[in-house]
C-alpha cells in the first residue's frame, strides 16, 4: 500500500514535532537514561524534562541509576582544554538523533539550533542577556550507588547557556585522574526566572579527565551562597565576603528532599557571579588553591588564592616565597582595614 506512505510519514513528522515542546539537556551516550523515552517511565521522564517537587529518588541522576551508560561510552575531559556538549530540546536535534523517537529534527541553516523551529522560550530564555548559565559538575567515585549530593563538585561553567546546541565546558588545568573505573559528571542547569517554572535540570554521565598533570585532589564542595549584586530585588552592591569560594556544590533547589538551596520562586539559584561561579573553568577547586579561605559572612575578609598554583607561569622558588609573603601582607592589611570598618 504505497499510498498509505505519506500519511504515516505525515502523521511521524507530527509526533516528532509534538515531542519538540520545550526544556532542555545535555545529549550524550555516555549519559543515563540516554535511550529514555516519553513511555519508559509512568510519566514524561525524557532527559529533557524538568525536575520540579521530586522525590530524592526521582531527581537524583534524573531517577536514571537502572538506566545506565553501555560499558565503554564514557564522556572525555581534556584538562586545561574545553570538552564540547550537545544541548537540545530533543534528542532529535544533535548528533545522535538515530537513536530518537522522532528521528533527525536539526535543521541545515541552523546547526547550533537548541530546539530547532521554536522559539527561545522553548529553552526557557527571553534572550541572549537572559541566561543564566548551566553546569558540569565531577564526583571521583566510578560506582555510581556510593556517590551523595555533596561528592559533587562544579568544576566548568558556561554562563551564556543554553544558547547553542554544541556548548564548551573549559576543564580546569589541574584535574587530577579519575580512579580505575572514571568519575561521574552531571550537568545541571536552572534557568531564567523570566521565562518558566521553577524547573532544575539534572543529567548524569560517566566520565573521566585525560591529560592529566596534577595529582592534586579537589577540595570538599561547600554550598554556594547568593553574594551577587541582584538589582531585580533591590540589592545594588555585591556582597564578595559572602561567597563561598573554591570547591562549590551543585544548586539542588526546589525539590520534595535534600535541597541545599532555599531560595524562592522569583530568585532561583544559578551558575553566575550571583553565586561566584564565574564563568569558564574552576580554577580554584583544589585542595591548594586558597592560602586563606575564610568561612563566608556579609563582613568576613576576602580570601587569599594560592597565586603559585593558580598561575600557569612556573615561578622560580624565590620568586615563589615572596609571593606568599605579599599576599598574607595584603590580607593583614585587609583584615585590619575590615575590622575598623566593622566597628
Ligand atoms: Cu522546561
Amino acid at each position: 500500500m504505497p499510498f498509505l506512505r505519506p500519511f504515516t510519514t505525515f502523521f511521524a513528522a507530527l509526533a516528532g514535532l509534538r515531542l519538540v515542546a520545550g526544556h532542555a539537556s545535555i545529549w550524550h551516550p555516555s549519559m543515563y537514561g540516554f535511550n529514555v523515552t516519553q513511555q519508559t517511565f509512568p510519566y514524561d521522564n525524557r532527559p529533557v524534562s524538568p525536575l520540579i517537587n521530586m522525590t530524592f529518588d526521582q531527581w537524583w541522576f534524573h531517577g536514571h541509576l537502572g538506566y545506565p551508560p553501555n560499558d565503554g561510552d564514557i564522556f572525555e575531559l581534556p584538562a586545561g582544554q574545553p570538552a564540547t556538549t550537545e544541548i537540545a530540546c530533543n534528542k532529535g536535534a544533535t548528533t545522535f538523533f538515530a537513536s530518537s523517537e522522532g528521528g533527525d529534527i536539526r535543521v541545515a541553516d541552523d546547526p547550533n539550533a537548541v530546539c530547532p523551529n521554536s522559539p527561545t522560550s522553548a529553552f526557557h530564555t527571553n534572550g541572549f542577556d537572559d541566561l543564566t548559565g548551566c553546569a558540569l559538575a565531577i564526583a571521583y567515585k566510578s560506582n555510581v550507588s556510593e556517590i551523595q549530593p555533596e561528592d559533587f563538585t562544579v568544576f566548568s561553567v558556561n554562563q551564556t547557556c543554553v544558547w547553542t546546541r554544541f556548548t564548551d565546558f573549559q576543564v580546569p588545568a589541574r584535574m587530577p585522574a579519575c580512579p580505575e573505573g572514571g568519575c561521574h559528571c552531571a550537568f545541571f542547569w536552572i534557568h531564567s526566572p523570566d521565562s518558566g517554572g521553577e524547573q532544575n535540570y539534572m543529567n548524569g554521565f560517566r566520565c573521566n579527565v585525560t591529560n592529566v598533570t596534577s595529582e592534586v585532589p579537589l577540595a570538599a564542595a561547600q554550598v554556594p551562597r547568593r553574594c551577587g549584586a541582584d538589582s531585580a530585588h533591590d540589592k545594588w552592591h555585591a556582597a564578595p565576603g559572602n561567597c563561598t569560594y573554591g570547591a562549590k556544590q551543585p544548586l539542588y533547589w526546589f525539590q520534595a528532599e535534600q535541597n541545599n538551596m532555599f531560595e524562592d520562586t522569583y530568585s532561583p539559584p544559578i551558575y553566575t557571579d550571583m553565586y561566584a561561579f564565574k564563568d569558564g573553568a574552576q580554577d580554584d577547586i583544589f585542595q591548594d588553591s586558597y592560602i586563606f579561605l575564610p568561612d563566608p559572612s556579609p563582613t568576613a575578609p576576602l580570601p587569599v588564592l594560592n597565586t603559585t598554583v593558580m598561575s600557569t607561569l612556573q615561578f622560580t622558588p624565590p620568586l615563589r616565597k615572596r609571593q606568599i609573603a605579599a599576599a598574607k601582607r595584603k590580607h593583614l592589611a585587609r583584615r585590619h582595614w575590615m575590622s575598623r570598618v566593622s566597628f
